[in-house]
Formats: structure tokens, C-alpha cells, sequence
């Protein structure tokens, strides 16, 4: 497929809810939609990278230079037969994980328009609906926090993920167990503790949650595997795993017995399909985690979620949950189950709508062979 034209659209949404984490509160979410077009068609790919250096050290601006700079110069005019061609051509680059993996996405887009399949069915996905949850931030209070979930349970979801930070951890998670002894629960700390809070963590051993989300440094496998050792609760890594191969690290020194897979993290959808097998050969369960995508990342993260290995619900909630008007269309609703069914139109599934997409539009750049 020979790349004619790729361009690049800076856009930010204003979330339904703000959203806080240990690394601090969010009210409008920026992102990079990727249009790359090739031989008449168009595909779309989201970068994730956030507005600050915060949950990575990629950012907005940061990934908007090695797009431009660096990656699309690789592939304006080249012939691309594979996804595995276009990750070759990005070879040289260190890190820029997020920015790789949405010039990455609008690829794989095409290329299931190209051959007439769903992305999900072009990846080797055997899911119509995938499992999903909802990821709850920090509150003010603890009554605000209980009356969130009371909500988000009243949408039908079936698992919710709890943000904890210092000072906001075992008596709130404690309470939320209380009051909903059944409910699939589990925690993320996005790095907010050391192994000196060990007994924090030692203290939610008895509250059944499905795992522990990334406790520790975002770089760090040694104290995760000090910490999982006096665990029985699972801890999960995000942050930390960057790539295949920090999987396999993360894996050998059991730092680890779950993995949140998020594309953008991983440096795209080969790199996150990689990371599937390996745990699914080890017998690790593995989940999609979010990023507070539009429709557009969303699209990509059900089609992942659809491989055998995603056993656990994934972060990507109904499109509702995140903003009231979304650049692309169709929505994700969610279903009595708590899924979210899987597109089976061509392509990714979904469109971009222009109106919305100027409206919410801050800088934009075209690039031609
Ligand atoms: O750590 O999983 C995380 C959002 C932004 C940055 C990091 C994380 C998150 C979420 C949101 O938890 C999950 C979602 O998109 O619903
Ligand atoms: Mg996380």
C-alpha cells in the first residue's frame, strides 16, 4: 500500500466527569487523531500521549514532534505491506511508545478496509462482545465516591477499578467492599506508594480484589516482585511495561501476575498482540486498560480485547462515561452484561464526524508525499 498523505489533527474534549488520579485531576482530555490515507482510503489511529509528562513522559507535544518529524517522513510515498514493514521502519526509534502506536493504528485500520474485514477479525479476535468495567477516580469524599459507584453500577457496569493514592486507599476501598460484598473490584495506585507501604497493600490481601494496579515506580520490576511475594492478591503492572520484552522481564522475576495491555503504552497493536501470546503462553491473564480514548482509540481497544487472553474486563467503558459528544460515531453502549459489543463493519468501526472534529480541533498539519 503506498502512504499518499498523513494528517495530523491536536483535539481536546471536555469529560463528562472530571477525572482525578494519584498524579492529579483531569477536566478536558487533548489527544492526536492520525488520518493517514493510501491507495483512496483513509485510516484513523489515536495517540494517547496526555497534555503533561505525568502518567508517561510522553505528551501532546512531544508526540506531535516525532510523528511529524520522525515517523511520518518513514512512510510518506514507501509501499507498506504489513503492519510488521511499517514497525521495521520505526526500529531505530527509542521509546515515543504512544506516538508510534497511533501512526501504527491508522495503519491497521487500512489495511482491514483494504481486505474487507473487521479490525477485530483481521487481528485473529473470536469475540461479538467484550467484557468491560469502569475506572473510578479519586473523589473528594468518601460519601461522593460511594454515590459515583452506586451510579456507575446503575449503568450495568459489573467490575469498577478504584484510584488510590496515599492517605486514600484501605478505608475507602474497605468501605466500597462493605457496601458491595459481590462486586468484581480492584485498585490502581499509578505509582503512588513504595515498598515501605507494604502493610497498606498487606492490609487489602483480605478485601477479594481482582488485582493491584501498578503499587510502584513506574519503571521498577525488583520491588514489585519484593512486594508480590508477600501478596496473595495479584498485582498488575501498567506503567512498567513498555514493550514485549519488559513483559518477559516483568515475568521472570514474578513481578507481576496480571498485565493491563494498552496499545498506546506498548508502542502499538504488534507489539500489544505480542504481548498477548507470551502471556498466554504462561498462563497470565492479561486486560485492556484505557486511556480515556475517544471513539476512535476505543474502537482499536475492543477489537484488541476480542483475543482469547483478555480474560479480564477491560477499562473501555461505553462512550458516555467519557464525553457527550465524541469525534467519531457511532457510540459504545453498554450491554445488559457489561460488554460492549464488537463492531463487525469494515475497518475499525467507526467514522469520524467533521463537524465535531473542527469544532473540538486546536492545531492540525498535513503532510504529502
Ligand atoms: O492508569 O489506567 C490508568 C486514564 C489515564 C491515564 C492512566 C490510566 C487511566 C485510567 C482510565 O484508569 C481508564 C479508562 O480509559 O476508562
Ligand atoms: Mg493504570
Amino acid at each position: 500500500m503506498k502512504i499518499d498523505a498523513i494528517a495530523l489533527h491536536h483535539v481536546e474534549l471536555p469529560l463528562v466527569t472530571p477525572f482525578e488520579t494519584s498524579f492529579g485531576r483531569e477536566y478536558n482530555r487533548p489527544c492526536i487523531l492520525v488520518e493517514l490515507h493510501a491507495e483512496g482510503l483513509v485510516g484513523w489511529g489515536e495517540c494517547v500521549a496526555g497534555s503533561g509528562p505525568w502518567y508517561s513522559y510522553e505528551t501532546i507535544g512531544t508526540a506531535w514532534h516525532v510523528i511529524s518529524e520522525f515517523l511520518v517522513p518513514q512512510l510518506l510515498g514507501q509501499n507498506l505491506d504489513s503492519p510488521a514493514d511499517l514497525v521495521a521502519r520505526f526500529g531505530r526509534v527509542r521509546g515515543h511508545a504512544m506516538a508510534r502506536a497511533s501512526v501504527e493504528a491508522a495503519f491497521w485500520d487500512i489495511l482491514a478496509q483494504a481486505q474487507g474485514l473487521s479490525l477485530a477479525t483481521l487481528i485473529g479476535g473470536e469475540k461479538q462482545r467484550v467484557a468491560v468495567g469502569v475506572s473510578v477516580g479519586i473523589e473528594p469524599t468518601l460519601p461522593e465516591l460511594l454515590s459515583r459507584v452506586e451510579s456507575y453500577l446503575s449503568d450495568g457496569y459489573g467490575r469498577v477499578k478504584l484510584k488510590i493514592k496515599p492517605g486514600w486507599d484501605v478505608q475507602v476501598v474497605r468501605a466500597v467492599r462493605e457496601r458491595w460484598p459481590d462486586l468484581l473490584l480492584q485498585v490502581d495506585a499509578n505509582s503512588a506508594y513504595t515498598l515501605e507501604h507494604a502493610p497498606i497493600f498487606k492490609a487489602m490481601d483480605d478485601l477479594n480484589l481482582l488485582l493491584i494496579e501498578q503499587p510502584l515506580h513506574h519503571e521498577d520490576f525488583v520491588d514489585h516482585a519484593k512486594l508480590q511475594a508477600q501478596l496473595q492478591t495479584p498485582i498488575c503492572l501498567d506503567e512498567s511495561i513498555h514493550s514485549p520484552e519488559h513483559a518477559r522481564w516483568a515475568l521472570d522475576v514474578h513481578a507481576c501476575k496480571v498485565i493491563n495491555i494498552k496499545v498506546g503504552r506498548v508502542g502499538g497493536l504488534t507489539a500489544a498482540k505480542q504481548i498477548h501470546d507470551l502471556c498466554a503462553e504462561r498462563g497470565i491473564p492479561v486486560w485492556c486498560g484505557g486511556m480515556l480514548e475517544t471513539n476512535v482509540g476505543r474502537a482499536a481497544n475492543v477489537a484488541l480485547a476480542t483475543l482469547p487472553n483478555f480474560t479480564l474486563p477491560g477499562d473501555i467503558s461505553a462512550s458516555d462515561r467519557y464525553y457527550r459528544e465524541d469525534v467519531a460515531a457511532p457510540d459504545f453502549v453498554l450491554n445488559d452484561d457489561s460488554t460492549l459489543s464488537v463492531p463487525s463493519a469494515v475497518g475499525s468501526g467507526v467514522s469520524i464526524n467533521q463537524s465535531r472534529l473542527q469544532a473540538a480541533r486546536l492545531r492540525h498539519l498535513e503532510l504529502r508525499a
